[in-house]
């Protein structure tokens, strides 16, 4: 009788340890797949930073009207050359964002009006062998920023 009661004490304890064991590997397989969780949100959030940071960011200037809530922003591609010094043509157009009228769009320098929004631009430059190479730019602009007043209530007795 009492062989058969350890026997029955072995099995349970063995399949006591079993039962632990799968739920340690469960609980580090989780703790283990939260941290790559962590990590993925962590890498999303510095490429998001990082891509905020790629951006020219512009405020609207605050000018004591409330009616003017746009700003006008000059885009130059002045830097763009050949290295063969061929002459260059200039494309520049609109990629992203609600439309926005350039002045000139095979200039070496572009302008636009805009309110705040973000908008992209990319320039094309073609040399004269007609090879191009492209550059983009995320223009993010910031409405006009504006403080709130402040009301005073100041009581004396009338004399
Ligand atoms: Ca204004
Ligand atoms: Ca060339």
């Amino acid at each position: 009788m009492e062989r058969i009661i350890t026997i029955a004490c072995l099995v349970l304890s063995a399949a006591g340890l079993a039962y632990l064991k799968t739920n340690q590997l469960e609980k580090m397989e989780a703790d283990r797949l939260a941290a790559a969780e962590a990590d993925s949100i962590a890498a999303a959030e510095a490429a998001m930073a990082e891509a905020e940071a790629a951006k020219f960011h512009f405020v609207i200037p605050h000018d004591s009207d409330a009616a003017s809530d746009s700003i006008r922003i000059i885009m130059t591609g002045e830097q763009s050359g050949d290295p063969d010094n061929d002459g260059i043509r200039f494309q520049w157009e609109q990629v992203s964002g609600d439309y926005l009228m350039l002045d000139s769009d095979t200039n070496a320098a572009a302008s636009f009006s805009a309110v705040n929004g973000e908008y992209a631009f990319r320039l094309t430059v073609t040399d004269s062998y007609g090879s191009s190479a492209s550059d983009e730019a995320t223009v993010k602009i910031h409405a006009e920023p504006n403080a709130s007043p402040q009301a005073v209530i100041n009581l004396a007795a009338e004399e």
